[in-house]
């Protein structure tokens, strides 16, 4: 849009006096971010209209992303950046006194999703507005985001995240389109005089389901989609006679809080309604605009609408879908299957076993009695079509209902029409093994969808310094097209470009250590190495093979304090599961390493290990700009891709990671010698398990250093983990190490080798780190949306 200094400063003043009765010179930051959002509000609305006009006019299918989760973090600059204001905004402010970025740093972050998932969730919007794809995301706004972290005496302790206490400038309420959902109570079928079964019901809980609209504005275009959020009430005509105060308690927590686990099933039973209550909410909101603005029979609705489920959460899509085609539009079980298998399609996000969601019928048959009864006519239909195709075994390994539990990526898979993974190495796992059966059977469904991620809030907002330099050398084709940062190769040669990059990237590093300073108390050398692992504390993700290798360079260190080494600092970034007790164990023995280490004087500042504290999208903006290395180590095959592999790429940091994920498509395109690849095969990993032959304990015999490196934990050496040192230890030895930290310890400490030599040659480094920025653009979210868009749902770009 067109804006004038002028212009904005008009705008912005009125606002003050109109919201708050204040003025520049008066306003406290708070009222200032909360006046500046509301203009822009007011500016993106208009276009918000006309693009709702727009898609109700020419009736174009849309779809609708069905996640449990969404991360979007902060919206201010990205809803700048996006709208093309940026910058005059920003000198507008800058004239009255305000410096942006200090009052964009205030807006909390949106947290209301745990780690990748959700993440992938918000750069999917983030890009499919940007492309003009329309897609709509559909969840929850729960009160209280992801807990806060805090980092007392080594121990990770939560704190709410209230969110909302100042409120949410860019959601709107949407009173008028309220929707009910109905839980429990007694359900029988009827006939209805023609022949048809029909539901009755009694003694049902209602919930008042109340959206939330949040925008999602597309980048310098006129698209500007939404992201539905429902929030759970009491409905209003509630005859309280009737209802006790704890089902009012109850009704009024469903969209209270966000589940802290992150792939990890808790079949708890607030959980599963929170699933069907979005489920139904979003499908209902849906269907009553299809039937608003198409004035055709509902049986057409395939044309219209495609709705994805974002891994098993809203696997309950499938039965409501049949649930609504067949009890309130009275269409035939057969068609509306069709129809829902048409509209359906489903993203599997892990093949951990700990995370397949798989809920108790009885559990399911007291809350959802209706729902249950269609989930048993849909596996029973199934099966008896079935069975004579293609046999008993292969009907039985993929049944929804079986062992008194219903299988929620059965469901999913069985009732749509395409499954896809999120990396090339995932997708093959899932067609041949971990849901070989199903591919069997359906082998039209699968497909690879590699993940990406929204390159504007990943550069053009992170990092500013990396972005102008870009502009400068290749122009700015490339904000609007991540592939066009190929031009950068020719460049490859060029020691002022070279140098200009790398003067970047150190800019970013005194930003971080300052950051460092203030919160940790920590200096840390800004030539050193910054090495940096930011994700969920998860042991697949072996943050524990990475604190080895610290130990290792420690040891090395005491032994020979003169010895060569390039300085390093480790950071780290990591919320654990509040009930998973190993995750936790694994941070208070990373903060008192970090406290061994930092204040030992013969390392000086060698080596210097940071924890950083409530690690989120915000940190994750100052983080990783000023990484030179991104740690992608999960064993391989466990990462279904990895996002923040991406991210780092984009910024300029080399990867040292395993064959794992997303990894693999990094490696292949940032071209040899440009990362840093170490440790065992999928196809090795798989090996051992048939094999059942690794053994642990026989590496902490044989290899010395690994030996003194584990006894660490239990001697004393490490101060203050009698708890948690031991529990460490037994896991890497007593109980042979689930993930093979020890076996590939060797070759990570190669690869370490290999890549603090190359740190050394100045110019080979920045040479590499080019070649990364320069061949990422297959990792722009921008890339995966059209592909969604074009191969499973159907739905066109805005011309
Ligand atoms: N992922 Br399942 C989550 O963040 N949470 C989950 O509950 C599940 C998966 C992640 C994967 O671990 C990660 O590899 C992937 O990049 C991401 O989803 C997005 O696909």
């Amino acid at each position: 849009m067109k804006l004038t200094k002028k212009q904005f400063k008009q705008d912005f003043e009125k606002r003050l006096t109109t919201k708050f009765a204040t003025d520049v010179e008066k306003a406290g930051p708070q009222e200032t971010l909360a006046a500046v959002s509301s203009v822009i509000k007011a500016y993106y609305s208009k276009i918000w209209q006309e693009d709702n006009e727009y898609k109700d006019e020419t009736k174009k299918k849309q779809a609708y992303y069905f996640s449990i989760e969404f991360l979007p973090g902060k919206m201010l600059k990205s809803n700048l950046l996006n709208l093309g204001i940026l910058d005059t905004v920003r000198e507008s402010l800058s004239d009255l006194g305000i410096d942006l970025d200090a009052i964009a740093q205030i807006e909390p972050d949106m947290a209301i999703g745990n780690g990748g998932l959700g993440r992938l969730g918000s750069c999917f919007l983030d890009s499919a507005a940007s492309t003009g794809i329309p897609l709509n995301g559909n969840g929850i706004r729960y009160s209280y985001g992801l807990f806060k972290q805090k980092i007392v005496d080594g121990y990770q302790v939560e704190l709410p995240d209230s969110w909302l206490d100042n409120g949410n400038p860019w959601e709107i309420r949407r009173a008028d389109k309220a929707v009910e959902v109905h839980f429990g109570g007694e359900v029988w079928l009827e006939d209805d005089g023609t022949g048809r079964l029909m539901p009755h019901y009694r003694n049902q809980e209602r919930v008042l389901a109340v959206p939330y609209d949040t925008p999602m504005v597309g980048f310098e275009n006129t698209t500007v989609n939404n992201m539905c959020l429902w929030r759970s009430e009491v409905p209003k005509d509630l005859d309280l006679r009737f209802q006790n105060l704890e089902y009012m308690r109850q009704t009024a927590m469903l969209s209270a809080e966000l589940y802290p686990d992150d792939s990890n099933y808790d079949g708890r039973l607030l959980r599963l309604k929170q699933e069907y209550f979005f489920v139904s909410a979003g499908l209902q909101r849906v269907i009553n605009h299809f039937k608003n603005i198409n004035k055709v029979p509902v049986t057409h609705i395939a044309d219209f609408i495609s709705i994805h489920i974002n891994d098993t959460h809203p696997a309950l899509c499938v039965p409501e879908f049949m649930r609504i085609l067949v009890d309130e539009f009275g269409i035939e079980w057969e068609r509306a299957w069709n129809i829902t298998v048409k509209v359906m399609s489903y993203t599997n996000h892990t093949i951990l076993s700990e995370a397949l969601e798989k809920w108790p019928e009885e559990m399911v048959k007291n809350l959802l009695p209706r729902i249950y009864q269609i989930i048993l006519e849909i596996d029973r239909r199934r099966t008896a079509d079935l069975l004579p195709k293609v046999g008993a075994k292969l009907v039985h390994s993929t049944r929804i209902v079986k062992d008194g539990q219903i299988h929620m990526a059965n469901l999913a898979i069985i009732g749509s029409h395409s499954t896809n993974g999120v990396a090339k190495l995932h997708s093959d796992l899932l067609k041949d093994v971990e849901l070989h059966d199903f591919y069997l059977i359906y082998p039209e469904r699968f497909n690879n969808k590699t993940n990406g991620i929204a390159d504007r809030r990943w550069s053009q907002i992170a990092n500013e310094r990396l972005s102008g330099v870009l502009d400068e050398t290749i122009g700015k084709s490339w904000r609007h097209n991540l592939n066009e940062l190929k031009l950068l190769e020719a460049y490859k040669n060029d020691e002022n470009t070279l140098e200009r990059l790398q003067a970047a990237n150190f800019d970013n590093k005194l930003r971080l250590a300052e950051y460092i300073q203030e919160h940790n108390g920590i200096t840390v050398n800004p030539e050193a190495i910054f090495d940096v692992q930011v994700k969920r504390l998860h042991a697949y993700k072996r943050q524990l093979l990475n604190v080895l290798h610290i130990l290792k360079l420690y040891f090395d260190i005491k032994d020979n304090p003169e010895i060569e080494m390039v300085p390093r600092v480790f950071i780290f970034g990591a919320k654990a599961a509040p009930g998973y007790h190993y995750a936790k164990s694994i941070i208070k023995c990373i903060n008192e390493i970090a406290n061994m280490v930092n204040n030992d004087k013969d390392v000086a500042d060698k080596l210097k290990v940071v924890f950083m504290e409530n690690y989120n999208v915000s940190l994750a903006e100052i983080i990783i700009p000023a990484a030179n290395v991104g740690e992608q180590i999960s064993l391989a095959s466990k990462e279904a891709s990895g996002t923040s592999n991406m991210k780092f790429m984009l910024n300029g940091a080399l990867t040292i990671g395993t064959l794992d994920g997303a990894n693999i498509e990094i490696f292949e395109v940032a071209g040899k010698g440009n990362y840093f690849k170490f440790g065992l095969t999928k196809d090795e990993v798989y090996e051992y398990y048939r094999n059942g032959n690794y053994n642990a304990h026989d590496i902490y015999e044989q290899n010395p250093i690994v030996h003194r490196i584990l006894d660490a934990f239990i001697d004393g050496t490490i101060p203050n983990i009698s708890a948690e040192g031991p529990e460490v230890f037994d896991s890497l030895t007593t109980y042979n190490d689930e993930y093979f930290v020890l076996r590939d310890f060797n070759d990570y400490v190669r690869a370490q080798k290999d890549l603090e030599r190359l740190y050394k040659n100045k110019n080979a480094w920045a040479q590499a780190s080019l070649m990364n920025i320069a061949n990422v653009g297959k990792f722009s979210s921008d890339r995966t949306i059209k592909e969604y868009a074009d191969d499973i749902w159907h739905v066109h770009e805005k011309k």
